[in-house]
């Protein structure tokens, strides 16, 4: 075939590509990696995803000689696909580390969000893409939605203006694409971008060479024709998960409870068994899931690097799933039976590894933020700190497993209550959350309020926030508690537990500010389909994404 199915990758190392090189292997290409300069010189095609911080990948690129074959490269017009920092570095330089010179091939300079006005940073979800000229690779992707993970971003100025492709909104419009010849980049994760970042792919590396690409295609032609409104603002996720555990016979099995009992009501008490990980998980990204969790819920006992399955688990999902993948369970320090020690950033870096974006802390979570309250000081030492300060607070979610406890009058207990939309079972109007551990076996004393304020302080980026007393009840979300705790921080809040019809979503979003929704069992029993959820949201005038 002479090359014409392979493509050049330029992974320095940085961190997790294993999601671009899936989705390369995916649509039937062949991955090779620059392993010295002239390897840049002699591709045909060049894919760049940039990871990491501006001055630290440009470090690595001179290090390793690459800057002058990139520079050359593209200045010459060559096939060229950035992907992220792989676009940032175009520019000039960045405010991120100011002073460090980029590629210096588009004009301009990268500046950070304006946190000023209110908006989270780093923006991280589903973001309309408005096209500003023609491209081949990003044919039909006008208004529709793609992935979005960054803090820094270029804006449009008269220097670069013939540079822009695509923009995007988020406190103001910014560029999202550029395009000039056949050199092309992109701020959002194509490989994260479900069909439609697999399109883009599948346009850039060229004839289609698997059975899935054709799919790919089949699924883009039929969008094309799809009614639906342009995507225009950040979207409100729509999150499927799947709580996993070894049942009694050792198989790793996606299981579902209520309030957290996940044993069937029989006398044979059996694990309750909703099927194969890795097998729901593609369902799920095919019918539009726009993320999908893995809770390991016995992984407060059992160690997960002991637990290779759910590793593999994720190795095999991240080959077909080319959406978020966030895990959890077991992310603590850890010493084993032969007295090795293992920390928590070490079991966050080998679930990293395995394909995960983020990675979700329960119990851990509840022990650092009794501890910060009690102290006011931050060690650095916490699982939070340390997994949020090397791969960033927008791969920390923190699972919140809390219990509702109705009080009468609110000066009765010292953690926030809320006023509660339906009275307790003895007429109470209030009710505080109490955080437990271990999968829920453990109430403990500090409320979800408190726990999510302190674990935002202490570098987490997001909260998955459950509710033991609606888990598996399919009654709707406890809009009290999610609003309780939407409104007391500013990181994204999951709104989770509950959810039993596609206007259990549309309450939730009316009513509180979460960023997002999860849900478990009404999916796993396909009572109802992802996709009804997302026609309902879009009814609703929520904005959602739509395949
Ligand atoms: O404490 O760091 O090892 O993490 C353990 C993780 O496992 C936590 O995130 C905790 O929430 C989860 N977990 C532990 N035990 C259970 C259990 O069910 N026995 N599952 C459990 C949590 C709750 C949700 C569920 C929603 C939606 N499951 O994630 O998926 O409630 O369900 P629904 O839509 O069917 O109502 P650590």
């Amino acid at each position: 075939l002479d090359g014409l199915d392979e493509v050049t990758l330029l992974d320095y190392g940085a961190g997790n590509v294993r999601s671009v090189r899936n989705a390369i292997k995916l649509l039937g290409y062949k991955v090779r990696d620059v392993e010295k300069p002239s390897d840049i010189l002699d591709a045909r095609k060049l894919i760049f995803p940039g990871v990491g911080a501006y001055a630290s990948a440009m470090e690595v690129l001179r290090r390793k000689d690459l800057i002058a074959p990139v520079k050359e490269y593209v200045q010459s017009g060559r096939s060229f696909l950035g992907i992220c920092l792989g676009l940032q570095l175009l520019f000039d330089g960045s405010e991120e580390n100011d002073g460090v010179e980029g590629l210096g091939i588009i004009p301009g300079t990268v500046a950070k969000f304006d946190t000023a006005l209110g908006l989270p940073v780093p923006h991280i979800g589903w973001n309309g893409l408005s096209q500003k000229q023609e491209s081949a690779i990003l044919a039909g992707v006008n208004g529709r939605h793609a992935y979005f993970v960054h803090s820094y971003r270029a804006v449009e100025t008269p220097e670069n203006r013939d540079w822009v492709l695509a923009t995007s909104e988020y406190g103001g419009e910014f560029v999202s694409a550029v395009k000039k010849g056949e050199v092309e980049a992109v701020q959002f994760h194509p490989e994260k971008s479900g069909a439609v970042g697999l399109d883009i792919l599948r346009r850039y590396l060229g004839p289609n060479r698997s059975a899935a690409a054709e799919d790919v295609e089949r699924q883009a032609e039929a969008a094309k024709t799809a009614l639906r409104k342009p995507a225009h603002a950040l979207a409100k996720r729509v999150i499927a998960c799947l709580d996993v555990r070894a049942n009694d016979n050792g198989d790793l099995v996606v299981t579902k409870g209520d309030s957290y009992d996940v044993r069937e009501k029989t006398d044979s008490r059996e694990v309750r068994n909703l099927g194969k990980p890795v097998e729901l998980a593609g369902r799920y990204f095919k019918e539009g899931a726009d993320e999908v969790t893995f809770l390991n819920i016995t992984g407060f006992r059992d160690f997960p690097l002991a637990d290779m399955p759910m590793l593999e688990v994720l190795q095999r999902t991240s080959e077909n799933v080319f959406v978020p993948l966030t895990v959890g369970g077991g992310i603590r320090d850890f010493t084993d039976s032969n007295g090795k020690h293992y920390s928590s950033l070490e079991v966050a870096a080998e679930y990293f590894r395995s394909g995960a974006d983020k990675i979700s802390i329960g119990s851990d979570a509840v022990t650092a933020a009794e501890e910060y309250l009690k102290t006011g000081k931050k060690t650095g030492k916490t699982a939070i700190e340390q997994i949020s300060y090397v791969y960033g607070a927008q791969a920390v979610v923190v699972s919140i497993d809390p219990r509702r406890v109705y009080v009468r009058d609110p000066n009765e207990v010292p953690y926030k209550t809320t006023k509660l939309r339906k009275l307790g079972p003895n007429g109470e109007e209030y009710a505080w959350y109490q955080c437990t551990v271990k999968g829920g076996r453990e109430g403990r004393p500090i409320g979800a309020y408190e726990l999510a304020q302190a674990v935002e302080a202490l570098g987490a980026g997001e909260i998955l926030l459950n509710c033991i007393d609606e888990d598996g009840q399919g009654a709707g979300f406890d809009t009290d508690l999610v609003k309780l705790v939407s409104d007391a921080v500013s990181i994204p809040v999951i709104a989770s537990s509950g959810a039993g019809c596609p206007e259990h979503f549309s309450e939730v979003f009316h009513k509180t500010r979460a960023a997002a929704a999860l849900a478990a069992g009404i999916f796993h029993r396909e009572e109802v389909p992802i996709r009804a959820v997302k026609e309902h949201l879009a009814e609703a005038q929520v904005e959602t994404r739509l395949l």
